[in-house]
């Protein structure tokens, strides 16, 4: 009973049509309730989806500083699910993704990655190697993880905005930013710009931390280097 069921999200030539974002999120729950879960057939359920604002318009919440994180749904503690609003030009810093799936998928705009090699500490202060850039368009899905190394994500319009959103398997609440220049890392902490369609207030604590002229900062979710 239980293979006959896995069975059923493993072929990555057989997901079913999708209607809407809740239909997919509906999706993924049923996909993550498994214990073995095939990544190929997860890349074909976020392609299967076409995008349409009117599914996640109200998750759309940009910042005119950086780029937002917006908490759609958190899969039964499985994963967590969230629509990412980048202002034009803006970027993340290089990171990791704390050990977990990353797949994104493109619901308006376009999104450049530039993927990075893990900085070789051992060697001592080194620049970055940088492996590859890749674009992705509106509906496009990528996926990374730890063992394929690093990623900056940016818009590369100067123009438009660029909506993505991104699955994390399992749900992390910190990452690794790294310098380009030296491959010096630091942790950060990830928060939600909103969450379900409102707002995220503001809790200085929360945020670890007390300065408020700092605000801006601490409430960023991947966050720019130190000075260089
Ligand atoms: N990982 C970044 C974040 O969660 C976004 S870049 O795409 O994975 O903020
Ligand atoms: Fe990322």
């Amino acid at each position: 009973m239980e293979s006959q069921q896995q069975q059923l999200y493993d072929d990555e030539k057989q997901v079913p049509m999708i209607k809407n974002l809740d239909h997919l999120v509906q999706e993924l729950h049923k996909v993550f309730d498994q214990d073995r879960v095939n990544v190929d057939y997860v890349k074909a359920l976020l392609a299967a989806y076409k995008s349409s604002p009117k599914d996640w318009k109200k998750y759309a919440k940009y910042d005119p500083h950086r780029y937002t994180r917006n908490l759609i749904d958190t899969g039964n503690g499985k994963f967590n699910l969230m629509a990412l609003c980048w202002g034009e030009a803006h970027g993340s810093s290089i990171h990791d993704h704390a050990d977990a799936h990353c797949f994104v998928k493109i619901l308006d705009g376009n999104l450049q990655e530039t993927m990075f090699d893990w900085p070789n500490t051992s060697a001592g202060q080194t620049e970055m190697n940088k492996l590859d850039v890749n674009v992705y368009p509106k509906d496009g899905v990528a996926y990374i993880n730890d063992s394929m190394g690093l990623h900056r994500m940016e818009n590369p319009s100067h123009t438009d905005g660029c909506v993505s959103m991104h699955l994390y398997v399992p749900p992390f609440q910190s990452c690794k930013t790294f310098d380009e220049r030296t491959g010096h890392e630091r942790e950060v902490k990830v928060t939600f710009y909103s969450q379900y369609g409102k707002r995220t207030p503001f809790q200085a604590e929360a945020n670890g931390c007390s300065d408020y002229s700092k605000q801006s900062v601490c409430c960023s979710d991947v966050v720019e280097p130190e000075n260089n």
